[in-house]
């Protein structure tokens, strides 16, 4: 490979989380506020004061990308707003993986969600989901169990065999937002282990086919050398065999000295 085109590898932007659901769930709440938290975390470090969080949002119209970042990962983050949910497919399919959030301070918002969330499930094909159920903060809150069971949460986590992870908690209060980051820092911990494992996979693969052609140029080798050997004894032997089969006209000098057969 190039200089060039490494460095085109190596500067590859950091795998995209979408974040989606129902309008009014609260995606841009908790996209806010995860910025906030991300914030908080860098304004400890450098000991400045964090922001405030401003919680009146509007219906977002399109999509908006937030570039966070948690345990030294990098982690862009795209909200797409609820009314664009006829281009959800095209978003999730660019994704690496997606948070699905949940208006679980309604009966309707719950039920509406189950229907999507299995739409949007079927899209995924293989990607992790992070099911946020949010609003968990709210007075009308539907209990644990009614959102276990409306979501048939046992059942979907069985079928998703480890790829579907699920946090309970409010983009208001903050609380399950360190489960949320910690989620996609893990996805992009994976995703580096898959990378490096297929890197190295590809270079055993190269290594095994370069032994394999100098095995069979060796091969080939020895295959010519033996062939001309084999042509070599067999030269010889015809030689050998063709002065046995003509021997000379001439009479031996003995019998030249005795006189035999002069008259
Ligand atoms: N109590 C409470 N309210 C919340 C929570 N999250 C969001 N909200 C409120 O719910 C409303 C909708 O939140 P948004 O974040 O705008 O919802 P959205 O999913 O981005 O909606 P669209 O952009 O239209 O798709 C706002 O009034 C938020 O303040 C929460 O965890 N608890
Ligand atoms: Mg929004």
């Amino acid at each position: 490979m190039g200089k060039s085109s490494k460095k085109l590898v190596d500067s590859a932007p950091p795998p995209e989380f979408v974040v989606v659901g129902l309008e009014f769930s609260g995606k841009t709440l908790l996209c806010r506020h995860l910025e906030r938290s991300c914030q908080i975390a860098n304004a400890k470090k450098k000991a400045a004061t964090p922001p405030s969080l401003n919680a009146t949002t509007v219906p977002s119209v399109g999509v908006e990308l937030l570039d966070l970042s948690h345990r030294g990962r990098a982690l862009p983050i795209r909200e797409v707003g609820g009314c664009m949910q006829p281009l959800w497919p095209k978003y999730i399919a660019a994704s690496a993986a997606l948070i699905f959030v949940v208006d679980t301070s309604s009966a309707e918002g719950c039920s509406a969600a189950v229907t999507e969330l299995l739409d949007v499930l079927r899209q995924t094909r293989g990607k992790r989901v992070l099911l946020f159920l949010n609003k968990r903060d709210a007075s009308s809150a539907l209990p644990e169990e009614t959102v276990k069971l409306l979501f048939d949460l046992d059942a979907l986590e069985a079928a998703l065999a480890g790829r579907l992870s699920v946090v309970a908690g409010s983009a208001l209060t903050g609380d399950g937002l360190t489960a949320v980051l910690d989620f996609c820092a893990d996805c992009v911990v994976e995703m580096e282990e898959a990378e490096k494992e297929a890197k190295l996979a590809e270079e055993a693969a190269k290594v095994r086919a370069a032994n394999r052609e100098k095995e069979e140029a060796q091969t080939k080798r020895d295959m010519a050398a033996a062939e001309k050997a084999k042509a070599a004894d067999e030269a010889a032997a015809a030689a050998a065999a063709g002065a046995i089969a003509a021997p000379s006209a001439e009479p031996p000098e003995s019998s030249k000295k005795r006189g035999w057969g002069r008259k």
